[in-house]
């Protein structure tokens, strides 16, 4: 059967965005559903939902992931997956990782449309706690599927509150039983590109080659709380001026390193926190970025002599916490190739992009063929209640999507 002019149906992929988009909705027109609070709940609900009304069978992991399979002709072949996030940042928007996650499921109901069998089955995944916000590492569920980390480890990881990740899976009933681990002939994501590059460059289809590489850290400086007023400026060990010092010279690691360095600090915590009193202790994080390795380990060791020489300085004690490793990764050949011939045979303008953000299908790279389809994003703007996308990139990325994945599932006759 030729498959060359079978397209999805945007109009039902983008009612199902905007519908998944209410759950968590925020006033500035993003979303906030934050892994394993009740609104992630709600978000896979609907999605379970939606996978058995589209004659898939679901499956949760004991963390949390979700696998909604679709039966290929032979069950004995690994199966073609696709998928990525439901769970947001803080100021979210409506197509990171859902868009992903609702292109697969797009594809699922495309092939039920035309009564399309492929050869090998079919499986939409979720992946739990991709973004980190809550629970640090990122892409914590995909990592432990990949055995990147322990199960033990993925439930342990608590909030700022203390509630765990295994706690919170129990709570909003995700903590499932499905066996850990399990083959993907090939995994293909769409994601939006979330940066400037494919908009700026007026394409529609990013061809992504790889990702990459992360570091996440902790950094906390101790000094000693005294009053604002009677004590002398030399005779203080303010933690505050010592972060303050710090973060200057810290960007600095990033800019020297143009053009892909980057360095973010996005969560600052400081003790007592009274305006009358010098703090004595300050927690910061610090994500650091490039797609290469001994540039990234560089950045690494210029980040912790920093910190080193400044507490030195300012009688501070000081600690470096490494939370985080993720390496820059190359996709499968195989299945960058299937993205681009995807792209080139639907007439889509593509590129081929480095991922500047972290996505599951980097640790599904470890134990699958892998691959990814970008597309533009207004602005290049996400993590971000304005994010946005266009309904005709919508449905040009989960058509390259669509034939990515039947280019490695095969097709019935
Ligand atoms: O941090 C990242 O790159 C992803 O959004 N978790
Ligand atoms: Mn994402
Ligand atoms: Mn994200």
């Amino acid at each position: 059967m030729s498959t060359r002019n079978l397209r999805v149906d945007g109009d039902r992929l983008w009612a199902s965005l905007m519908e998944m988009a209410r759950i968590g909705a925020t006033e500035k027109g993003g979303v906030c559903r934050v892994a394993l609070t009740d609104l992630d709940r709600q978000g896979r609900d609907l999605f379970r939902r939606w996978c058995e009304e589209a004659g898939c069978t679901v499956r949760v992991d004991p963390m949390g992931n979700m696998f909604a399979r679709r039966p290929g002709r032979d069950p004995s072949r690994d199966p073609v997956g696709t998928g990525s996030h439901l769970d947001s940042q803080p100021t979210g928007g409506k197509f990171d990782g859902v868009y992903g996650v609702l292109a697969g499921l797009e594809v699922v109901r495309t092939l039920n449309d035309r009564g399309i069998e492929t050869e090998a089955p079919v499986e939409l995944c979720v992946w739990t706690n991709e973004e980190g916000a809550r629970f640090p590492p990122a892409m914590v569920g995909s990592g432990v599927f990949a055995g990147v980390f322990s199960l033990d480890y993925g439930h342990s990881r608590a909030d700022h509150d203390g509630k765990t990740q295994g706690e919170e899976l129990a709570r909003i009933g995700y903590l499932g039983d499905a066996p850990l681990g399990h083959a993907f002939g090939a995994y293909f994501e769409a994601h939006i590109e979330q940066g400037p590059i494919l908009e700026n460059a007026g394409k529609t289809i990013g061809i992504v080659t790889g990702a990459q590489g992360t570091r996440w850290y902790d950094v906390i400086l101790t000094g000693a709380e005294s009053h604002a007023g009677p004590t002398p400026m030399e005779l203080r060990r303010d933690a505050m001026a010592g972060a303050g010092e710090i973060l200057a010279a810290l960007y600095r690691i990033a800019l020297d390193r143009p053009p892909h360095g980057r360095a973010t600090v996005g969560e600052f915590r400081l003790h007592p926190g009274s305006r009358n009193t010098v703090p004595g202790r300050i927690e910061f994080s610090v994500d650091l970025r490039h797609p290469d390795g001994p540039t990234l380990e560089s950045m690494d060791a210029d980040l912790k002599a920093l910190v080193a020489r400044v507490a030195a300085a300012r009688g501070l004690e000081h600690e470096v916490v490494d939370i985080w490793l993720s390496p820059p990764v190359a996709f499968d050949a195989g299945c960058v190739d299937a993205v681009r011939k995807g792209a080139a045979a639907l007439g889509h303008e593509a590129m081929e992009v480095v991922s500047g953000a972290g996505h599951d299908s980097v640790y599904l790279s470890r134990v699958a063929p892998t691959g990814m389809v970008f597309i533009p994003c207004e602005g290049g703007i996400s993590h971000n209640e304005v994010e946005n996308a266009t309904p005709a990139d919508v449905t040009a990325g989960c058509d390259v999507l669509l034939h990515a994945m039947l280019d490695r599932a095969g097709v019935v006759a």
